[in-house]
């Protein structure tokens, strides 16, 4: 990205033209991302609360004096009961400096608990990793070359655009695209072919295809014997998983799924894009990575424009343990702090502590997160985050609905102003991030901030006031070939980096997996006490799952991206919150008539955990039996003060323990 700067301000934002992933694009709500730098809302000042809890009002304070406040409080409960500080961060920046470097080595010297980071696509790197070895996959450059491209549990016109370029390039050359997607969203109608499944039922359509290769013999003998492990015991599975079965669990068609599977095998430059949207139910470790078998199968791995992504992150070498120092954990590695799952925040809050659970959490400090508006089972993770006994740091950019509720509100800089370094999960370019704008206000990078509360509290240690250079130059393990003898400077000077990876990573095999092959079958599962083969798992909230709760809930319920928001941030900038207009949902025109709502209806969505408002678009883009909101608003931008997290669960995946955030069964009335 570049930036434009006029008497210190940053006027305009670019994409760089020289930069081959994304060459000079950048997607609609980053483009405003100057105007949301000089929001007339960014904090600027360090804050204290005054007031009740979560009211949202606050005066302003000396750094000197926040420091001071938060020294006091974490140093009197670091020394009673350590684990009883947790820190919550996730996506706001994915920098490696700015997201857990310092502030992971701050914990660490505290003993606080730990935070499982599993929002998002832990479920898929866990599918990934018994497959593959690791978060690996095709080179987003040769889907231009595909002739057959999957887009799945994906919306790359909305959340990937960059891919969407390459998906395009092999259009206009004759490839087909097929998405598969409960949704017509807006890349599934532009593909050649849509397949609506049911949200939750991809790991059997996956399975279905496999039969299919299988009893028609559609498959790469040689790649199967030479780099794949567990192939008879996967085909017993597959077998059990007849088009007629998969049909019937997907709410597809029986012809749908064998063409896809001739389809799929008719060319070795058969591409899939799957992405995250796919494992956001209790299935979505299992479905990852049946879909994560299918290359090997038919061979298309031995082409560079075949093969299957979901996340390339795994080929940055990026270097974790000098990163975070998980050694600075006093008593480390005979003392493991207690691990809490950021997706079960909201029980974590209202947990009163007990030998299970260990102490109740006494002090959050949130970074890089809001996650009032973004974790599931809202009321519950609100009803945390009220306790007037919780100590509540939150760094922030925009006083957000998690803001709201924090003791101490600092003011956090943006990319603009700090200093970063940054993997990719859907490109193989490594990047540096250089200020371009001093930090606005009294603004301070994340890193700043919890140096400047560690000095404070009076700590020594000597990790804990590194320089973001300093860090920044240790973030890759340099030596790695990936880096062909780069370095820090090198990265700093020329802006970004293309990592060294064979075009054809798989080609000739070289999983990163105990054999070295292909796993369909995992020991490291077997041995985790789980099912050493990929296999379908209905949804935890399902006519299939759960009977019952499908009777009350008829509606299965997704929240995904909408275009012009980040997940929850880019929500307060005028200009693409007024794109978005309102919260909607979309509903099939079936389902509405039944409940007598028309377009443009206000309805309720509810469930037993909550409710929220949404003006209804009655539309076939959504299947029967689907209710979409596309998120993540912020909840006190939305007329009712809810969002869609209202209604989704704590629950987990089967691996990984990612949220489950489109297993969700809902009702909808007319308000
Ligand atoms: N504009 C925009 N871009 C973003 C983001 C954003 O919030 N806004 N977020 C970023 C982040 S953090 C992430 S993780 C990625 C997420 O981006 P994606 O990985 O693309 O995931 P989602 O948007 O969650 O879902 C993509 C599609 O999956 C569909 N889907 C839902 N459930 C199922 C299912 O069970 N099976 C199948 N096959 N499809 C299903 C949804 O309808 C949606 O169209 O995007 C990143 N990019
Ligand atoms: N219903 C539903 N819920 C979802 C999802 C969904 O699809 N549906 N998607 C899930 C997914 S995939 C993800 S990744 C999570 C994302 O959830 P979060 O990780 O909470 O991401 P954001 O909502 O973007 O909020 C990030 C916050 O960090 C702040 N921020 C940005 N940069 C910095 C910085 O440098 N320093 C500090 N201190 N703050 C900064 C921003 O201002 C913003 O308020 O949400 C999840 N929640
Ligand atoms: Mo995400």
């Amino acid at each position: 990205m570049r930036v434009t700067v006029e008497n210190g301000r940053a006027i305009k934002v670019s994409g760089d033209p020289d930069h081959p992933p994304t060459q000079g694009v950048l997607c609609t709500k980053v483009t405003r991302y100057a105007e949301r730098v000089h929001h007339p809302k960014r904090l600027t000042q360090p804050m204290k609360r005054v007031g009740r809890k979560g009211e949202g009002h606050f005066e302003p304070i000396s750094w000197e004096e926040a420091c001071r406040i938060a020294a006091e409080r974490l140093g009197e409960i670091a020394q009673r009961a350590p684990e009883a500080i947790l820190p919550y961060s996730y996506a706001g920046t994915m920098g490696l400096v700015q997201g857990d470097s310092i502030a992971q080595r701050f914990f660490h010297k505290l003993g606080a608990s730990r935070l499982d980071r599993a929002i998002c696509a832990a479920a898929g790197a866990a599918g990934l990793r018994y497959t593959f070895g690791s978060s690996l996959g095709m080179l987003t450059e040769y889907f231009a070359q595909s002739e057959v491209i999957l887009i799945w549990g994906a919306n790359p016109i909305a959340s990937n655009l960059h891919f969407w370029t390459r998906a395009q390039e092999a259009k206009r050359n004759g490839a087909k695209l097929i998405a598969i997607d409960p949704y017509r969203s807006l890349t599934a109608e532009k593909c050649h072919q849509h397949i609506a499944l049911k949200p939750g039922t991809d790991g059997a359509l996956a399975l279905g295809m496999m039969h299919v290769l299988i009893t028609e013999d559609r498959l790469d003998h040689d790649y199967i014997a030479a780099h794949t492990h567990g192939f008879d015991a996967l085909k017993a599975r597959a077998l059990t998983y007849t088009p007629a079965r998969v049909a019937a669990i997907c709410g597809i068609e029986e012809q749908v799924v064998v063409d896809l599977a001739r389809l799929y095998a008719s060319t070795r430059k058969a591409a899939i894009r799957m992405n995250y949207g796919l494992q956001r139910v209790r299935g979505g470790g299992n479905a990852v990575r049946a879909i994560a078998c299918l290359p090997a199968l038919t061979g298309a791995w031995r082409d560079r424009a075949g093969g299957v992504l979901l996340s390339s992150s795994g080929w940055a070498p990026v270097d974790a343990n000098a990163l975070q120092r998980p050694d600075l954990i006093p008593g480390w590695p005979q003392h493991q702090p207690r691990i809490v799952n950021m997706n079960q925040i909201g029980d974590a809050l209202t947990h009163t502590g007990d030998a299970a659970f260990g102490p109740k959490v006494e002090a959050i400090v949130v970074y890089n997160s809001n996650p009032v508006a973004v974790a599931p089972e809202s009321a519950k993770v609100a009803a945390g985050f009220a306790r007037e006994d919780l100590f509540t740091i939150v760094l922030e950019q925009f006083q957000t609905d998690t803001a709201d509720y924090a003791d101490l509100l600092l003011p956090a800089t943006t990319q603009l102003e700090h200093l970063d370094v940054h993997k990719s999960y859907g490109h193989t370019h490594v990047m540096a991030n250089l200020p371009a704008i001093a930090p606005v206000g009294e603004a301070r990078p994340n890193t700043e901030i919890f140096r400047s509360i560690a000095r404070a509290m009076g700590l020594t240690e000597p990790a804990l006031f590194e320089s973001d250079e300093d860090v920044a130059a240790h973030a890759f393990d340099w030596s790695d070939p990936a880096l062909g003898g780069a370095d820090w400077a090198a990265l700093k000077r020329e802006g970004w980096l293309k990592l060294n990876i064979a075009e054809a990573p798989f080609a000739r095999g070289g999983f990163r997996t105990p054999t070295g092959k292909c796993e369909f079958h995992s020991e490291a599962l077997a041995e985790a006490g789980l099912d050493p083969l990929p296999d379908y798992l209905p949804p935890h909230e399902s006519a299939d799952g759960a009977p019952e709760l499908a009777a009350r809930f008829p509606l299965a319920m997704i929240s995904p991206p909408a275009r012009n928001f980040l997940n929850s941030t880019f929500v307060n900038v005028e200009s693409l919150r007024a794109t978005e207009g309102e919260p909607h949902v979309d509903l099939h025109p079936a389902d509405a008539a039944r409940r007598e709502i028309a377009d443009g209806d206000e309805v309720r969505v509810f469930n037993d955990r909550g409710s929220m408002r949404a003006r209804a678009r009655v539309t076939d883009r959504a299947r029967s039996g689907l209710v979409v909101g596309l998120s993540i608003w912020w909840k006190k931008l939305a007329p009712d003060g809810r969002n869609a997290n209202e209604v989704t669960s704590q629950a987990l995946t089967d691996l990984g323990g990612s949220a489950t955030f489109y297993d969700c069964l809902v009702e909808v009335e007319r308000a």
